[in-house]
């Protein structure tokens, strides 16, 4: 059976596309999520893609990875990126290989956003991409869980 990855994305991430094209782009979360989808494929991996606005279900989100033994994380945790104690803590607790990521340059943006919790409790973190930090986290995450171009779809 395929292995699964978690793609979490945090408050607002649902409003993609709608709002704020300059910031975020175009794509919306449909757009995202099948990006993920398709690029996970790439690597004979299952994106299971979660959006919530409510901090509590996110750290339930990383719950259920644990539980269902997915190999690997992708988030953008939105805002709760630079202040959630919380989901630091869940990522910490699963010790399952996590990538961060966001869509705009957060370090290009007002300081409030330079400082991460998620990013403690990542490998690696990626930020400014646009969309296809996505992908690149995707990718990344394969090679850091030994996960192997599939010859059925191979990524881009
Ligand atoms: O750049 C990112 O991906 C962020 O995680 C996005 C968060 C922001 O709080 C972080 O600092 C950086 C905000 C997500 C808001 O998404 C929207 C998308 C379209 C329209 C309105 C909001």
């Amino acid at each position: 059976m395929a292995k699964t990855i978690y793609v979490l994305n945090g408050p607002n991430l649902n409003m993609l596309g709608t709002r704020e094209p300059d910031t975020y782009g175009s794509a919306t979360l449909a757009d995202v999520e099948k990006l993920c989808a398709d690029t996970a494929a790439g690597f004979g991996l299952k994106a299971d893609c979660r959006q919530s606005n409510r901090e509590g279900e996110l750290v339930d989100f990383i719950h259920e990875a644990y539980a269902r033994k997915a190999s690997g994380i992708v988030i953008n945790a939105g805002a709760y990126s630079h202040t959630s104690i919380a989901l630091h803590d869940a990522l910490k607790a699963v010790q399952i290989p996590a990538v961060e990521v966001h869509i705009s340059n957060v370090y290009a943006r007002e300081e409030f956003r330079h400082h991460s919790f998620t990013a403690k409790a990542a490998f690696a973190s990626l930020c400014g991409f646009g969309i296809e930090g996505y992908r690149l986290a995707i990718k990344g995450l394969a090679a850091k869980i030994g996960a192997a171009k599939s010859s059925a779809t191979s990524p881009s």
